[in-house]
């Protein structure tokens, strides 16, 4: 299969190129590397050194064999992403080219507005392209789990069936995110639905929990092929930053009460769901959602699970509360449907306290580059001149 991932430099986006080069797909990335700028803008960098995406592209040439195409612009760019379905030609397109963080939108209005900017304007200008250059490529899109928020009923996998004044009909199910980054998911996912329906587009909407983990079968080849890992309080998902964390002493930084539930999953299995959708594709004009994730773990849980591992490492770490940057339901129900992706035959990647441990020898091996000044979070949900509550 031709392939294509947008924000193939990224975290996910690179090990999925390299996961699909090596099943023998013919595999092209697209990416403005404007990640990059954005982490050299806060004063961050990832734990563990990154080759530049070429020198990536030619170790995994060298160390494989195998070849990945590149395409270097913005999706939002509509030469840009044109030429690159005109030239590519792509039978499925995988879309990880979004700004990915939760705070990094709640910074000040410049950030709300170009985190949605970003990615809803380059989404729309994706599903133009493929309306026009190929308009039965599949687009595999990355949304999030965070688009349904914490509601007090059982949440499903994008669609819920509704009784209503004696009706019946299958709707989308309810939004009700938690940051203008999560906003920018549900808005992409309106517009891919509603380019399902009017263009027949083909469109899987990967409603993703929260990744951690640092290798991939192919990021273990070579330390150039590595993977971004973030432990600081922008761009560093909390069980990464838990893990870094651990090891440099400080406590585990429990936003509130900890009750905080959410699906997480492993980047392996983050690869095989991708995989999974591309092989089983959405019908032409179907607009089909997977609730991304493997298993559930509130914020506390995830802190005593770290510790544990930590300790079977000689690592002594602790946790402690600290007052929430964000504004979110810290005690809440938490029940989430993932069946689809299961059913399509994904194996879960379980989080072990061997898992973990191996994060936790890891970030070890890098610890002299964790910087604690970008651990404490910054970035506040409430405005300023409001009165903050505790809870
Ligand atoms: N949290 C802590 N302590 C920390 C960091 C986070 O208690 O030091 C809490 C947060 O308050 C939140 C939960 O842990 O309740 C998850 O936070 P996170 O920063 O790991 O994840 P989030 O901001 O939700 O975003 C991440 C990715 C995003 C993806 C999303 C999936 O950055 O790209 O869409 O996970 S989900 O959470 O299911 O929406």
């Amino acid at each position: 299969m031709r392939i294509l991932i947008i924000g193939g430099d990224g975290y996910l986006g690179w090990p999925t190129a390299m996961h699909f080069a090596q099943r023998g797909h013919e595999v092209a990335v697209l990416d403005s590397m404007i990640k990059r700028r954005w982490e050299a803008e806060l004063g961050i960098a990832p734990l563990a050194p990154i080759a530049s995406l070429t020198e990536r592209v030619e170790a995994m040439r060298q160390v494989t064999d195998r070849e990945i195409q590149v395409f270097v612009g913005d999706v939002g760019d509509k030469g840009v992403v044109r030429g690159a379905l005109e030239r590519f030609r792509p039978e499925a397109i995988v879309h990880y080219g979004e700004q990915p963080s939760a705070p990094f939108s709640m910074i000040d209005a410049e950030h709300a507005i170009l985190s949605q900017a970003n990615n809803v304007l380059g989404t729309l200008q994706l599903a133009f392209a493929m309306r026009d250059i190929v308009p039965d490529a599949h687009l595999i899109k990355l949304g999030t789990m965070g688009e349904y928020g914490t509601p007090n009923i059982d949440i499903e996998e994008g669609y819920i069936d509704i009784e209503h004044n004696g009706r019946r009909d299958r709707l989308p199910f309810p939004k009700s995110p938690g940051s203008f980054y999560h906003l920018s998911k549900v808005h992409d996912s309106h517009n891919l639905m509603f380019a399902a329906r009017i263009w027949g587009l083909r469109v899987t909407d990967l409603n993703q929990g929260v990744v951690y983990g640092t290798d991939t079968d192919e990021t273990a080849l070579d330390p150039r092929l590595r993977t971004s890992f973030h432990y600081d309080a922008c761009f560093g998902t909390v069980i990464n930053r838990f893990v870094a964390q651990a090891v440099v002493g400080v406590p585990l930084t429990v936003y509130g009460q900890g009750g905080q539930t959410r699906g997480y999953l492993n980047i392996r299995d983050t690869l095989q769901c991708v995989e999974l959708a591309a092989l089983h594709p959405a019908e032409s004009g179907q607009f089909r959602v997977f609730n991304q994730f493997t298993e559930q773990f509130s914020v506390e849980e995830l802190a005593d699970l770290v510790i544990a591992a930590a300790a079977q490492r000689g690592v002594t770490a602790e946790k402690k509360s600290v007052p929430n940057p964000r504004i979110e339901a810290e005690r809440h129900h938490y029940n989430a449907r993932n069946s689809l992706l299961m059913n399509l035959g994904l194996k879960p990647h379980r989080l072990t306290t061997d898992v973990l441990g191996q994060m936790v020898d890891w970030a070890q091996q890098n610890k002299d580059r964790i910087d604690p000044a970008v651990i404490l979070p910054q970035v506040q949900w409430r405005h300023q001149h409001e009165e903050v509550s505790g809870a």
